[in-house]
């Protein structure tokens, strides 16, 4: 009997640059179709669910993007899901124009806006209802 072989399972976050820049590089080597890609969406009912089921193969807090990438075997971080990816695909990351191009200069701009979203909403939880974000411009 032949056991049917695993798919590795990809997790990724809407939204999320970290998750584009995993989805570029197995899109731009062709690998996407060797996984089961998971599109999650933060305000979807399952997503909590996803979660805790990542948290508990991680043994860690989950984050975006996730894989299974072996049966009970997760992986997280994009850097190491590239790297594990790359080397099972004998890969070179530097040799791939469509990432290098988000790399280089889609993805710093997406992280400032991220790091940008962030310190908003933290400075909302201070401020009075009713006032404006930022002072006005002159
Ligand atoms: N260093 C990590 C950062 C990943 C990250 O911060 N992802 C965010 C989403 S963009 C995340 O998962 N946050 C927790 C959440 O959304 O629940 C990586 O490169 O994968």
């Amino acid at each position: 009997m032949n056991a049917v072989p695993f798919k590795p399972k990809v997790y990724l976050k809407e939204g999320c640059p970290f998750s584009f820049k995993l989805l570029v590089f197995l899109a731009e080597t062709g690998i996407t179709g060797q996984v089961e890609v998971i599109r999650c969406n933060a305000e979807a009912p399952e997503f909590e669910a996803i979660k805790s089921t990542l948290q508990a193969g991680l043994r860690k807090p989950a984050t975006f993007p996730a894989a299974e990438i072996e049966p009970n075997r997760y992986l997280s971080d994009s850097d190491a899901l590239l790297e594990h990816f790359a080397s099972k695909n004998d890969v070179d990351i530097g040799g791939l124009p469509a990432l290098s191009f988000y790399l280089q200069t889609i993805f710093p701009q997406l992280l400032r806006l991220h790091e940008e979203g962030r310190n908003d909403r933290g400075s909302l939880a201070g401020r009075p209802a009713g006032t404006p974000r930022r002072g006005p411009s002159t």
